[in-house]
This record gives C-alpha cells, structure tokens and sequence, in this order.
C-alpha cells in the first residue's frame, strides 16, 4: 500500500480576481444590493467561520457533528469499502476526520472548496495525517458550471458526494435542486450523496444562532466589505455599514444584509455607489428545509432516500441519497 502524506494531486479552478470584482459590481448595481455568499471565504473569512462554528448559539456544528459522530459505523456500513470521497465546501475538514477514521479502504479524498489558501492548508492536515489516503483537493466555484475532473487515474468502486453544514441552505431552492442534480451527475450510479441539512424550528432559536451575543457573524459579515477592499481597491467605510440577519418563518430563511447606516458613496475601482441611510447590501439567504419537502427536491434530483438520521430536537438531518 503507498504511503503519501501530501497532497497528490490539486486541481486549480479557482475563479480569478476579475470575476470577483464582475460579481460584486454586478450586485452592486441592482435595484437592491446584493453580494452572492460565496464570498466571504477569503482566509479571515474562513477563520471567522470556524469560529461560527464553535458558538454556543450556533447550534447547527455541534448538532451535526454529533449525529456523525453517533452514526458514522452505520454510515461507514452503508457506504463500504473502496469510495472516492468529495466534499464539497469542505472549509477546516473536521466532519471529514470522523469519516476518515472509520470509512474502510477509501479510495481517495478530493475536497473541493472555493477558498484557495484554506482549501490546501486543510488538505495538507488531513494528507499528513491519514498518509495511505490519495488527497486530491480541486478549487473551484462549484455554485457555477464546472468541469468536475474524471480521476479515472485509480480504481475505485462508487462516488460519494458529502455535502455538510447545510451549505445547501445558502443556494435559493431552484439553485438547490440544481446543484442536487449536478451532484447526482457527478456521483452516477451507484453513487451516494450524504448531506447535511438545517431544519425549521422555533424562530428565536434561528435568530440567536445568526446574531451571536460576542458579534463574530457580524465580523464574518462585515469582513466581506474588508476583503473588497483589500482585493478590488474599494474604500468601504466598516463604521458606516452593520450587520443585520433575521429569520423569516414564512420563507423559511435566514436574510443577512449588511445595513447603510448614513447616506454614503462608496468607490470600486473608478465605479462609485451611492447608499441611502438604511439601505442594505444583501449577504446571504441561509433556507431552513421542512425534512419531507427537502426530500421530495432530493427525488426530482434523481435521488432515492436510503437512511436520515436526527437529533432528539430534530434541529437537524443527515440524510443519504442513492442513485
Ligand atoms: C455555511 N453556511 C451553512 C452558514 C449558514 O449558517 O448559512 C454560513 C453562515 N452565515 C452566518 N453564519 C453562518
């Protein structure tokens, strides 16, 4: 059996610095203000989320990990032996560790994520650390088309696709059952997907997991404006916009904008915006699913529905889809 201990491969898709800056501006000269989410993932904004994840008001980490953690045997049963492993949005690989350490004979790991630096510092860890296992990170995109790579390279017997933390919330519903369906083509048959999903639940609950008490969303947020700054030579004043997120129970989504707390003007480049006090900048959408609803978008997916498990609150689903 070879022994590795680094990254054996890494595909580079990552979306370059002009398509950045096309998007922001592009949100930015909306009738109402918007930044697609994806954003946020530049390494401060990484590292602000892992801190997220860590609140005590941030149920969704904890709650997750300890289903995994609780079921990974069956999950490891279900999968068996000779999987290549892809995880999209795959951020610090923590959840993936309690795969790794009981999935037998995994094939490869290819974690994908759109945060370059993060992607391969974590990927290095897991590499180092679990030296039998092929490591191929790809960075890229994956809200947009891509060219998922064949690595028909190895053997291995079944695709799964691992999809944690309810990332699937961020996309809008059609985007949703989209990127299920890309994931199915990327699985094929027999593939599995096990995804990880955020549930309805009573609104004040929601609304403290997305308005901490120490204000680290609120940076997380309020970072997004900093890295156009740095990156797209922007001069966002940070004192002039705040952090506002509320869960709507009729929509079933958590919208976080970043409110205009003065009239302003705010430069990118050589293109300038105007704000209204009181005007947004919408951040993120975060779609809490009904369980029966985000199945039945599973099966018009192509997905079939093998186990779900549930914490005792029924905060939260892991789910496994087959093909
Ligand atoms: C990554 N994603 C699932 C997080 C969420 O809960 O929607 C991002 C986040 N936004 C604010 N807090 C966390």
């Amino acid at each position: 059996r070879p022994s590795y201990g680094y990254i054996v491969s890494f595909h580079d898709l990552h979306p370059t610095p002009a398509a950045f800056r096309e998007e922001v501006v592009a949100g930015l000269r909306r009738p109402r203000k918007a930044i697609p989410a994806k954003f946020f993932y530049d390494q401060r904004g990484s590292a602000l989320f892992d801190e997220i994840c860590q609140l005590e008001e941030y149920y969704l980490t904890r709650t997750e990990t300890a289903l995994l953690e609780n079921h990974v045997p069956e999950i490891a049963t279900l999968l068996g032996e000779d999987v290549l492993l892809i995880e999209y949005g795959s951020g610090n690989g923590r959840k993936t560790r309690i795969l790794l350490d009981c999935l037998p004979n995994l094939a490869a790991y290819v974690p994908v994520d759109i945060s370059k630096d993060h992607l391969l510092a974590a990927a290095t860890d897991i590499a180092q650390a679990y030296p039998y296992l092929r490591v191929t990170p790809v960075c890229a995109d994956y809200t947009r088309e891509m060219a998922f790579p064949d690595f028909e390279e190895f053997p291995y017997r079944r695709r799964v696709v691992f999809f944690p933390g309810s990332t699937i919330g961020n996309f809008t519903p059609d985007e949703a059952e989209d990127f299920l369906r890309h994931a199915a083509d990327v699985a094929g048959p027999p593939g599995a997907l096990l995804i990880g999903v955020d549930l309805k639940k009573d609104p004040t609950v929601i609304d403290a997991a997305y308005n901490d008490k120490r204000g680290v969303t609120a940076a997380f947020n309020l970072n997004l404006l900093h890295r156009i700054n740095t990156e797209l030579d922007a001069d966002f004043d940070l004192r002039a916009f705040e952090h506002r997120a509320l869960y709507d129970p009729v929509q079933g989504r958590v919208e976080m904008h970043l409110v205009s707390t003065q009239p302003q003007t705010v430069r990118i480049g050589d293109e300038v915006f105007t704000f209204a006090e009181g005007e947004t900048i919408h951040t993120e959408d975060s779609h809490k699913y009904d369980l029966a609803a985000f199945q039945a978008m599973a099966g018009r997916a192509g997905w079939t529905v093998k186990r779900v498990w549930q914490d005792s609150l029924q905060y939260f689903a892991v789910c496994l889809f087959t093909l």
